[in-house]
């Protein structure tokens, strides 16, 4: 029997990255490229009164654009943004600048060094103006940043009825904030691009995880038709959300066109972290009343999102933490209001996760201050409220229906793990002995939207003439692997060997169309294509070898076991895959095994799970360290056990790595604090314990795999976990909240306020 579904295989892909022969964007090779440097505003907010790069023109083989010779108009934000003309993003900043790290001039030499020193002799004169960093501040609108829009808000969504006594009737009620603090993707690698423009033809290699809705973007910013646009995505060193196409990449393919040679640009870690998108930057007021035996009755949120300096995604991110709002819980009325405003900080967009941590985040933290309250048992309050099993598929107060789900199942399996009673009882103890180490447990049970917006995807299967078999997909891996379990799929349903089944991939020449990677939902879209085509594919094949071997099509059966088809109840004659797809290519039938589809699912799927964090918290430094990380997740079916643990983990620690530690700041001019990984602190695996997984999988209706995302699942579970330990740990002390990230200066600072 090939490996299928269900079975752990090693990632196929992983010698090829392992033993330094992946290649990426910046190992192309193109003929005679000119190197390309971004001169970047290092002013926030800002007038450009003048750019003298007559010395930088002046050496040999320099060019320098600025705006004016450039002339792309504005881009206006996605769709679901209705925002002032004057919000739109420009390719390069002409007349202001908005934010430390905005594009003022272009530089292009023979050379990376030639580019860079040249890059250094445009000199930029600014005006400068007043910078606004806090999202309160921009919600007021003292400073204007885009007159004459007559506000920094740019997406405003009230509540549909507001109702001033939502929280009329509850015996208790709690209130606090919950900031989710701006922070980085940071892929491993960074950006990179190389274009060329050929015959009218632009073909560009970008680190993305969207290749074909680059490639529409890009054709409209340019005006190009589609085919002279080629979009090529080679190994990709990790995206997290965070790579898709930028201004970086529109101007390059105009570089192209404009100059008639190759260009290419990689990015300095420096230059990443102030010009890609950052993450998060939310900020969520909450009520939440119920009865004093912990029964939930009303929820009011009031999110409000920075977009950074240009209204785009990040400001949309803030509608997938609406629909998340209610989380695991059932709680009958809910009342949102959003708004996401402007500031002079780099925009901001999806970053692993991307809107529904900060939901948990909020939700999970609102349920502890409510425990504390109550003064019942965090884990008991979660249980009272909890979405029974057998309510799905249920739909919640703000509208959002869930497939399935078994929340208790979850927070059972976690705390049976984690020893839950017997951690109460130690800390009870520590407690009793005045001992220095406070131990905090934290709890999240959450649940999160993968898929979304309900996309479809592409699938193609071609059958080769030995036998094996192409898959081509929509979907992109930049390092989830699926060359791996795309191959698993289309080997269960085939009964090819999993070594006989190419991937493809990544350029839109190669596989017609496509959405790329995002909100986890390539398995359940784009593998449920694959599967689907790798069905159609069988149902011909089964006929093709019924004429071969004259016998009725409706007899005919493929052994999956060793991918032979043959009439049912007699194993002889025999065809297998290859002899099948000899004799049909020495036919000229060979193509009728090539077959594709666009599997579109009904709806979204929502993945769930029940975290715990185990800290110990040093009272006097206010100091942390993780001790115990258990974290039960549900995607559904697994397709390959030991990828999705590796999803797992690596989920887990970026949730952990903002509990504890990320956090991009600015000053209140608008410099950014933070300019390479010695001052941006992420964690290594050195400061993470081992990961304690619960396995636990209920399939979803929604597709015909059953299978749900997992790739931030870890991400969107951890944070509140953890966060919820540090003040779990403290709560004898009086501390009610700990900023995020609970780190030591946090958690200090906590210990104090709280007279500790
Ligand atoms: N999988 C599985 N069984 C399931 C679900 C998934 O075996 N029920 C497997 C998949 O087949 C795939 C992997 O797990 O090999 C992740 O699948 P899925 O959950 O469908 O997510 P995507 O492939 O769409 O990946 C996107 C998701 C996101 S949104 C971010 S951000 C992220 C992530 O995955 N960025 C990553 N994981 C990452 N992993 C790496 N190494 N690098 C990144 O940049």
């Amino acid at each position: 029997m090939p490996t299928g579904i269900g079975q752990t295989i090693r990632r196929r892909e992983d010698p090829r990255f392992l033993l330094g022969r992946g290649r990426y964007v910046d190992d192309q090779r193109v003929q005679d490229a000119l190197y390309v440097t971004f001169v970047r505003s290092h002013v926030a907010h800002g007038r450009i009164t003048s750019i003298d790069a007559d010395e930088a023109r002046a050496l040999p083989g320099v060019q320098v654009f600025t705006a004016a010779e450039i002339g792309l108009p504005p881009s206006p934000p996605p769709p679901m943004l209705q925002v002032h003309e004057s919000m739109y993003r420009p390719a390069i900043a002409s007349g202001t600048v908005r934010f430390a790290g905005e594009i003022v001039a272009i530089v292009l030499a023979e050379s990376r060094e030639a580019s860079v020193d040249a890059a250094g002799m445009v000199f930029v004169e600014y005006e400068t103006l007043p910078a606004v960093t806090n999202i309160r501040e921009a919600e007021a609108d003292t400073v204007l940043l885009f007159e004459p829009a007559e506000s920094n808000t740019c997406l405003r969504i009230p509540p549909q009825d507001p109702d001033d006594g939502l929280l009329a009737g509850c015996e208790v009620v709690v209130s606090g904030t919950n900031e989710s603090p701006r922070l980085l993707a940071l892929p491993i690698e960074p950006r990179a691009t190389v274009a060329e423009f050929e015959d009218g033809k632009l073909t560009i290699w970008l680190s993305t995880q969207t290749p074909h809705q680059d490639k529409a973007v890009l054709g409209g910013a340019l005006g190009l038709e589609p085919e002279h646009v080629r979009v090529i995505a080679p190994d990709v060193g990790g995206g997290f959300g965070g790579k898709g196409l930028d201004v970086e990449d529109i101007l390059m393919g105009w570089l192209a066109r404009e100059t008639g040679r190759a260009v290419r640009w990689t990015e300095t870690r420096s230059e990443h972290m102030v010009s890609m998108h950052h993450g998060r930057a939310q900020e969520i007021d909450f009520e939440l009343g119920g009865t004093r035996d912990g029964k939930l009755q009303a929820l009011r949120l009031k999110i409000l999102q920075d977009a950074g300096a240009y209204p785009g995604l990040g400001a949309f991110l803030a509608v997938l933490t609406q629909m998340m709002a209610s989380g695991v819980y059932d709680i009958p009325k809910i009342e949102v209001d959003i708004t996401a405003v402007v500031t002079n900080t780099t925009p901001t967009g999806p970053v692993r996760g991307a809107g529904r941590p900060e939901a948990s985040q909020m939700l999970e933290r609102a349920i502890d201050t409510f425990a504390a309250e109550t003064g019942l048992d965090p884990a008991e309050v979660r249980r009272r409220n909890l979405i029974a099993a057998d309510a799905f598929p249920f739909t919640t107060a703000v509208g959002t229906t869930y497939d399935v789900g078994d929340y208790a199942g979850a927070l059972d399996r976690a705390l049976e793990h984690a020893g839950y009673d017997e951690l109460r009882r130690e800390q009870e103890q520590r407690r009793r002995d005045g001992s220095r180490l406070l131990l905090g447990i934290g709890l999240s049970v959450y649940v999160e939207i993968t898929n979304g917006i309900s996309e479809g995807e592409f699938g193609a299967v071609e059958i080769t003439e030995d036998g094996g078999a192409i898959v081509r997909t929509g979907s992109f891996s930049h390092g989830q692997g699926h060359e791996t379990t795309f191959a698993q799929i289309v080997a269960q349903r085939t009964g090819i060997e999993v070594e006989n089944i190419q991937v493809v991939a990544g350029d839109t020449d190669r596989v017609p169309r496509g959405t790329g990677t995002y909100g986890s939902k390539s398995t359940q879209i784009g593998g449920a294509a694959a599967g689907q085509a790798s069905e159609m594919v069988v149902d011909r094949a089964k006929q093709l070898a019924a004429e071969q071997l004259e016998a009725n099509p409706e007899d005919m059966v493929l052994d999956l076991d060793v991918g032979r088809f043959h009439v049912t109840g007699a194993p002889e004659p025999a065809l297998a895959w290859a002899d099948l797809a000899g004799r049909l290519e020495a036919d000229g039938q060979l193509a009728e095994l090539s077959l594709e589809t666009d599997f579109k699912p009904e709806q979204p799927t929502f993945p769930f799970g029940a975290h715990v964090a185990v800290v110990e918290v040093d009272a006097d430094t206010g100091s942390v360290r993780l001790v115990r990380m258990i974290a039960c997740d549900d995607a559904g079916t697994i397709i390959n056990p030991m990828i999705a643990e590796g999803q797992v983990h690596g989920g887990l620690a970026a949730g952990i790595a903002q509990a504890l530690y990320e956090e991009v700041r600015y000053d209140s001019e608008g410099t950014p604090q933070h300019s390479n990984l010695v001052t941006y602190c992420i964690p290594s695996a050195a400061e993470m314990p081992s990961f304690e997984r619960v396995v636990m999988e209920t399939p979803t209706p929604v597709n015909p795999l059953g299978a749900k995302g997992i790739g931030e699942s870890g991400t969107i579970g951890a944070t509140p976990a953890v966060h919820n330990a540090v003040i779990d740990a403290l709560s004898h002390l009086g501390v009610r909240h700990v900023g995020m990230p609970a780190n030591g200066e946090n958690i200090w600072r906590a210990i104090v306020e709280a007279g500790g």
